[in-house]
């Protein structure tokens, strides 16, 4: 028979106040958890479960907070029982299950219906049993020897985004990396390297000044990746966008013969499937035929709109990407897969692994007994690499292609909901007046005292203190996330994105009668 639930996690009030903790039985031996399979083991696992389980529970009802904030003083000084210092001692198993509990009450639910933060969020449970299983294999992807059925898996997988993506089926390489920055990294390091392979050898003092575009709405991550390769922040060149926020062309090909004027080399443009803030597409088509035309690498960083590929609706406003050199998609975003799982698609095969491979031969032997180009490792800037394929195939056998696809629409149904209340709501403004094109919709709140006064510099700039400040009370009071940020000239604005299925039309309404009443005394 069964040991009774040591901890009353079932009770929410018991949660809450960490009361009616019955748990001065559970563990005898310190030993845990050097025999597995015997009771300690499995009590133990049970009991974190619970917790777990519990806090999902809370986390998809509506009701429950979004976060219980406290500033980082008040986590260091240590909070009702819970530290955050490490001694030599080790502490008892009853006190690890606290301080699990804990860490995850003071944690921002990422999954409830009212985080409107990031553009990842959600819990999918099959893809929370892949992330639990993966932890449980607790295998490295670097052989496939030791991580086979992952190894496939992914190659598999990879398969399928090609196909998505629209290469043929002689074309399509690419691996799972740690983030879309690091996807986006590993598209100008292969570029550079198939324009210029003596990098690999001599470093950049063997190249010419090498210059790279993007939009001046693209993602940080290419300024950063540019560092971090030794091209240089300065070398990254900035293409301007029309007022939705996509690159144009006219003003890439003119940066183009500016930068060959100038005596650079342009080697790489990236354009993106879905902006950060304004969630826009570039033209993909027009990019290309420049792309073509002055013989460069064509990236599409696709980490937050790839989604919608897997949408017969919505797919159209990738139009072009098949004649992309290399992609970067990230599932963990509109496909709510959890964090985290990026790929970097490459369309020639045999590049990374050409750019990347150092032939380690205590661990890639070329003489093992199976075929060893599925030892993907030496594809990769990385030695070890986290799995983080498998929660994708089993939420993919879980929901198939068509699941993905009816909640991706409904995130997207529910921008156009927001934009069209928000157009009738007198107290707020669209940053845009168009349609969202993803699910990212820009407004400003207009409180009290900015209604009805002459516009100018100094209301501007009033202006952009409103969201700030809204938002610091907004975590003080943990009901509901949202970010802000300013854009070129722009002041302050919230930017809600849409990722996560379990959210209503309810939670919308509530995020803008929360927004004002936040904001009503401002
Ligand atoms: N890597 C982009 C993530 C930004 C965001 O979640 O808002």
């Amino acid at each position: 028979m069964r040991e009774k639930a040591l901890i009353g996690f079932n009770d929410e009030e018991a949660m809450k106040d960490g009361q009616h903790l019955d748990i001065s039985s559970l563990y005898a031996s310190d030993l845990f958890p050097a025999r597995t399979g015997e009771k300690p083991t499995e009590l133990f696992l049970e009991q974190i479960f619970e917790i777990l389980f519990s806090y999902i529970k809370r986390t998809y009802d509506g009701n429950s907070k979004v976060l219980d904030f406290h500033h980082p003083h008040q986590l260091l000084d240590g909070l009702e029982g819970f530290s955050l210092e490490l001694s030599d001692q080790p502490e008892p198993l009853e006190q690890i299950l606290v301080d699990c509990r804990d860490t995850l009450r003071y944690s921002v639910k990422t999954a409830h219906p009212r985080f409107f933060n990031q553009l990842s969020s959600g819990l999918d449970m099959v893809g929370l049993a892949g992330e639990w299983l993966t932890a449980t294999a607790n295998t490295n992807m670097f052989t496939y020897e030791i991580a086979p059925v992952f190894i496939m898996m992914e190659d598999i997988l990879l398969k399928k985004m090609h196909e998505m993506v629209g290469w043929t089926e002689n074309e399509g390489d690419g691996i799972f990396s740690p983030g879309g920055t690091i996807s986006n990294l590993y598209s100008i390091l292969v570029a550079r390297y198939k324009y210029f392979p003596i990098v690999k050898t001599k470093g950049m003092a063997a190249l010419p000044r090498i210059v790279l575009f993007t939009s001046a709405h693209s993602h940080y991550s290419f300024k950063k990746a540019s560092a971090v390769l030794g091209i240089g922040t300065e070398n990254v060149i900035a293409i301007n966008c029309d007022e939705r926020g996509k690159m144009m062309p006219s003003d890439l090909e003119a940066k183009i013969l500016k930068a060959k004027d100038e005596g650079s080399i342009p080697f790489y443009v990236s354009a993106t499937a879905g902006t950060t803030v304004y969630g826009a597409f570039d033209p993909f088509e027009n990019i290309a035929d420049i792309c073509q035309k002055y013989g460069l690498w064509m990236h599409v960083d696709a980490a937050w709109g790839g989604g919608l590929l897997l949408s017969k609706k919505h797919r159209f406003k990738l139009n072009g990407i098949k004649r992309a050199n290399s992609v970067t998609w990230n599932p963990h975003k509109m496909m709510g897969v959890p964090l985290q799982c990026s790929a970097i698609l490459v369309r020639e095969k045999g590049l990374l692994q050409a750019c990347n491979e150092m032939c380690a031969d205590y661990l890639f032997q070329p003489d093992k007994h199976y075929n060893t180009a599925y030892d993907t490792g030496d594809k990769t800037i990385q030695c070890g690499r986290h799995v983080d394929v498998f929660k994708l195939w089993l939420m993919w056998k879980a929901k198939g292609a068509n699941g993905f696809e009816l909640q991706i629409n409904k995130c997207l149904e529910l921008a156009s909901y927001i934009y069209k209340v928000l157009k009738t709501r007198e107290n707020f403004e669209l940053v845009l007046p168009n349609e969202p094109e993803h699910t990212n919709v820009c407004f400003w709140y207009i409180p009290p005292s900015l209604r009805r006064v002459p516009r100018g510099k100094e209301w501007n700039a009033k202006l952009h203190k409103v969201a700030s400040t809204i938002k610091a009370h907004m975590m003080e009071e943990g009901t509901v996330m949202i970010g802000f940020q300013p854009l070129g000239e722009k002041p302050n604005f919230f930017r809600v994105v849409f990722s996560n299925p379990a959210t209503k039309k309810s939670d919308v309404d509530f995020l803008l009668e929360e927004i004002e009443r936040l904001g009503n005394n401002l």
